[in-house]
This record gives C-alpha cells, sequence and structure tokens, in this order.
C-alpha cells in the first residue's frame, strides 16, 4: 500500500507555514572501553525542517560524459514522460534505481498490517523532473552529439531528445593534462585559458551566471568528469584553507582541477559532491569548506561491483561467515574505461574500491585477529567493444565451520551510466534536503546544520568521506538506516528498529 505521508499527525510535531518542526529523544548507548560498563543516553532536541522546497540547480563538471548526458536526458524523459520502442517492446522514462525516487521505508503498522510509503514522501524534497542542469566539459560537444557518443540510451529514445539536448553545450573547463589520462587530450577542446587564479575565477563567474540566468534559488556542483590521479598533500600548500588559497593565487602545480572546482563552489557557497575517486578534499579544501558553512561529500558513486560488496561482505561477517579472499574484476569500454587504463588514474579507483570492506572486518573480532583482513585485489580493463555495458566479476571466498570453504562467483553485466544516472540524483536531492534540516539539542542556544563533511552521501559513495575521528560506515544496509531513520526523527517518529515484539508475543 502506498500512502503520501507528508502530512502525517504526530503529537510532537507542528506544522508551520515555514517548518515541520519535531521533538526528539535521541537514544544512544554509551560503553566503557572494556565493554563492562554500558550505560543507555537520551538527548533530548528540536528538528526543523524548512518546508519550502527551493528551485535546484545543479551544474556538472564533466557534463559532456557518459554520466553527464545519461543524467540529462534521463531527467528531461522522465520530464515529458516518453517512451520509446526496442526489440523488447515500449519502455517508459522512470527513475529506478533512485532509493529516494523509487524504494519505500515502511512507515509502520496498523490493522491492515505495514504501512509502505516512498521514500520520497517522507519529507518535502526537490523532484529530479523539476532540477535545471548546466555545466562544464573540456570537450566541446553539444550534448545531443555527446548523448550519442556516449552509446548509453536506445536510439529511438535518443531521436526524440535529439532537440533539446542539442541546445545545450557544456561551459569551457580548466584542463590540467598531469592529473587525468594522457589518451583524454584528443577531447581537450573546450578549455579556460590564463593563471590557475583566473580559470578558478571563471568558474565562480560561471555559477554565478548560471543562478542569475536560470532563476534556480540554489546550486549544487558535482564532479563526473574523469578519475584525476591523487593528489600529494604538501604543507604549505593544500594544507590549509589559508595556504591552498595561496597556492592557487601562486599557480602552485600540485592543485588538481577538481579541487579548483571545489574551492571556487565553497567561495560561492554552493555544495560540492565528488563522484570520483580522487583526493579534491585535501586538508585545505576540507577546512575552507567548514569555515564556510558549506557542505562537501563524496567520495565515487558507489554504482555497483562495490554496491554488491557492501551488501555481501555484510552479510557474511553479520552471519559469522569469515571471508578470506576477494577478487574482482571488470572490465568496459566507455571513456571512463580509457581513461582508467592509465596506471595514476587506475590506482585513484583501486584505492576508493579496495577499502569499502573495512568496517565490516573491524566490527568482528571473532573472525579477524586486529589488523588481519581478506585479500582483496581490484582489476580493471579497458575493452572498447563493450562500451558503457560493464561486465563485472567477483569471486568471494569465504571460512565456513569446521575448515569448511565457501566460493561465491558473481557475473554482472549493466551499463554503467544508468547506474550512476540515479546516484547522481540522489546525491544532489539528499543534499539539498539536508540543507533545510537544523538541530537544537536540549539546552544549547541556537539549531546547528549537519556538520560540513556531509557524511550522510556515504550511503552513495564507495569511499565515503566523513568529518574527522568519525566512524565511517561503509555496510549498505546500516548507511540506507541512517538515512531513514533521521528522516523520521525529522518527522518525530522513532527509529526503525523491525522488533515486531508485538507479534511476538502470546
Ligand atoms: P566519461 O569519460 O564519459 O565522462 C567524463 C567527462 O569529463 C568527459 O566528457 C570529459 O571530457 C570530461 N572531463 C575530463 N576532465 C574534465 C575537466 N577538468 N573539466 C570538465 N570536464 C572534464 O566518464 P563517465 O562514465 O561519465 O564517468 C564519470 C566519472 O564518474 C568517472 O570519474 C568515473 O570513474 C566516475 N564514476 C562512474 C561510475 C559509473 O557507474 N558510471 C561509478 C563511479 C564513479
Ligand atoms: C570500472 O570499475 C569503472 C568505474 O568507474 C566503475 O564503473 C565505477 O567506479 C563503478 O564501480 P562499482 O564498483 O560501484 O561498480
Amino acid at each position: 500500500r502506498q500512502l503520501a505521508a507528508r502530512f502525517i499527525s504526530v503529537p510532537n510535531v507542528k506544522y508551520t507555514d515555514s517548518h515541520i518542526e519535531a521533538q526528539y529523544s535521541y537514544q544512544t548507548t554509551s560503553v566503557h572501553r572494556d565493554g563492562n560498563k554500558v550505560t543507555p543516553r537520551t538527548t533530548e532536541m528540536t528538528i526543523r525542517t524548512e518546508r519550502r522546497v527551493p528551485r535546484l540547480g545543479v551544474m556538472l563538471v564533466g557534463w559532456g560524459g557518459n554520466n553527464g548526458t545519461t543524467v540529462t536526458a534521463a531527467v528531461l524523459a522522465n520530464k515529458m514522460g516518453l517512451t520509446w520502442k526496442t526489440k523488447n517492446g515500449v519502455k517508459k522514462a522512470n527513475y529506478f534505481g533512485s532509493l529516494l525516487q523509487s524504494s519505500t521505508v515502511c512507515l509502520g503498522s496498523g490493522l491492515e498490517g505495514e504501512v509502505n510509503v516512498p521514500f520520497r514522501d517522507l519529507l518535502p524534497m526537490v523532484h529530479p523532473n523539476d532540477i535545471v542542469f548546466d555545466g562544464w566539459d573540456i570537450s566541446s560537444l553539444d550534448l545531443g552529439s555527446a548523448m550519442e557518443r556516449a552509446q548509453v540510451l536506445d536510439w529511438s529514445l535518443q531521436e526524440q531528445l535529439r532537440p533539446y539536448m542539442s541546445s545545450l553545450k557544456p561551459r569551457p573547463s580548466i584542463y590540467i593534462p598531469e592529473f587525468i589520462a594522457a589518451n583524454q587530450e584528443s577531447r581537450a577542446d573546450n578549455v579556460l585559458t590564463g593563471t590557475m587564479a583566473e580559470q578558478m575565477e571563471r568558474i565562480r563567474a560561471d555559477i554565478r551566471d548560471f543562478r542569475q540566468a536560470s532563476g534556480v534559488d540554489k546550486v549544487i556542483v558535482l564532479w563526473t568528469a574523469n578519475t584525476e590521479r591523487f593528489c600529494d598533500i604538501i604543507p604549505g600548500v593544500n594544507d590549509s584553507a589559508k595556504n591552498l588559497l595561496a597556492a592557487i593565487q601562486a599557480g602552485a602545480a600540485e592543485v588538481s582541477p577538481s579541487t579548483l572546482f571545489a574551492v571556487a563552489s565553497i567561495l560561492e557557497g554552493c555544495a560540492y559532491i565528488n563522484g570520483s575517486p580522487q583526493n579534491t578534499f585535501v586538508p585545505g579544501a576540507i577546512e575552507l569548506a567548514m569555515q564556510r558553512g558549506v557542505f562537501i561529500g563524496g567520495d565515487d558513486f558507489k554504482s555497483g561491483q562495490t554496491k554488491i560488496k557492501s551488501v555481501l561482505v555484510d552479510f557474511l561477517v553479520s552471519a559469522g561467515i569469515k571471508p578470506t579472499s576477494i577478487v574482482s574484476y571488470n572490465h568496459l569500454g566507455n571513456n571512463d574505461g580509457k581513461n582508467l587504463s592509465a596506471p595514476q588514474q587506475f590506482r585513484s579507483k583501486e584505492i576508493s574500491k579496495s577499502n569499502v570492506v573495512d568496517d565490516m572486518v573491524q566490527s568482528n573480532p571473532i573472525l579477524y585477529e586486529p589488523g588481519e583482513k581478506p585479500d582483496h585485489c581490484v582489476v580493471i580493463k579497458y575493452v572498447p567493444y563493450v562500451g558503457d555495458s560493464k561486465r563485472a566479476m567477483d569471486e568471494y571466498t569465504s571460512e565456513i565451520m569446521m575448515g569448511g570453504i565457501n566460493t561465491i562467483a558473481l557475473h554482472n553485466t549493466c551499463e554503467d551510466s544508468l547506474l550512476a544516472t540515479p546516484i547522481i540524483l540522489d546525491l544532489v536531492m539528499l543534499t539539498e534536503l539536508c540543507q533545510r534540516v537544523t538541530v537544537k539539542p536540549q539546552g544549547e542556544e541556537s539549531f546547528q546544520s549537519f556538520h560540513s563533511v556531509l557524511s550522510l552521501l556515504s550511503f552513495l559513495c564507495k569511499a565515503p568521506l566523513v568529518p574527522s575521528g568519525t566512524p565511517v560506515v561503509n555496510a549498505f544496509f546500516r548507511q540506507r538506516s541512517s538515512i531513514e531513520n533521521i528522516m523520521r526523527a525529522c518527522l518525530g517518529l522513532p527509529p526503525q528498529n523491525h522488533m515486531l515484539l508485538e507479534h511476538k508475543l502470546q
């Protein structure tokens, strides 16, 4: 059963013209180091959610790429309610794969059983059809031709979208060749010139121009451009906000295009999300975001193989089974794969794909000695023929009872950009929602926002960026519960605990 939950009536919740205001008891369990003293704690708080949903503008870095064109085309197709014929029948535009648009949460239960509502109806949030897109690309191709180059969408859908997509042109971008693969050079015909500081100012001006010309209330900038190599963290260059700003003025070598985009967005007060694995958020960029109270999030969309890994390893370890070896191959033939065929760019991806099991392994000292980890190998190969249709093959070997060995082998074939597109939408819709939520713990004077490093986005990212000293959670269902329960808290509802005690008593 589906029910719009937007105006649910809860005694401890007040709907004013501008806000949903919930009185909430946040319950945690504090444990002493040795585990002998365990204390339940309750913090009373007021949580406010602004009700007015702004008109959202999203600027994509890498707009002319496979993800950039696919997300723009998908939103247009949904907005226009397009259908198209394929050899398998008529298809209709949808948002499958979006947590917020296409999944449900159990609101609670009544006489007729469980009531499930769409995630998107829990709180007022931006609908993807209303997002206005703009962006930059080092390739000058208009989005109609770029969509054709991407080879993701069915041709008869492309034909319908072409007139609209062709009028969209990426803005010139910052291109510093040493950060992406040399094989990308032939694409770079739409690049800014001038000093590093001048180029960054141009990006800031673009953001202001877009905001004004489109009439959007808010802009979020998201990097879906090529994977860069990692930056070295150099004291005096990118280790503090002050040094990073000075390094940009000086045109220092170790400042990447993605960091320049992040700094430009932060200075314009726009949230910035990193959909690729590189360390865009050097300490100086994080400090700048915190100083300015701007959200940053990332890193690297968790779209396919890694998403399954964050489910499967969680299942194995939480079932008391010990994964000892995880081997993940992929091959793909799109431009992302071409860029990742260069060693430094592959290394960035290898790092973000490899750390995803750490929290699950560390959570179980019965299975793993301190410091012990499964062998974990990540291989990516570029095979042009398969295009955007990525193949992922995984082998999970685990130790089971009494010396037994359990091997699971998976093969997944799927259009990579159709997995990334709903994630891009969820990232910006969730970030925008978080910008409207503030919390006032009892006894404190004022309402506070979420931390600038928006760890709630972890569910959508392979290598979640979290505030310093905060646990990194990769486990899929823990990440999902966090989003669900924080949204429930905004409505004064208790966390979903799945106890179903009322059905377990005589
Ligand atoms: P793509 O190669 O098709 O698109 C990237 C675009 O970025 C290209 O059009 C390129 O010209 C442009 N570009 C490169 N450097 C730029 C710069 N400095 N400024 C502006 N534009 C620039 O790649 P795709 O498939 O769209 O993926 C984009 C990124 O998302 C990659 O880094 C990829 O690793 C990452 N990603 C993709 C996932 C997926 O499932 N498709 C999942 C996780 C991450
Ligand atoms: C090859 O791994 C290309 C990558 O860009 C991936 O397609 C992307 O990172 C998705 O990774 P995963 O592990 O979530 O499928």
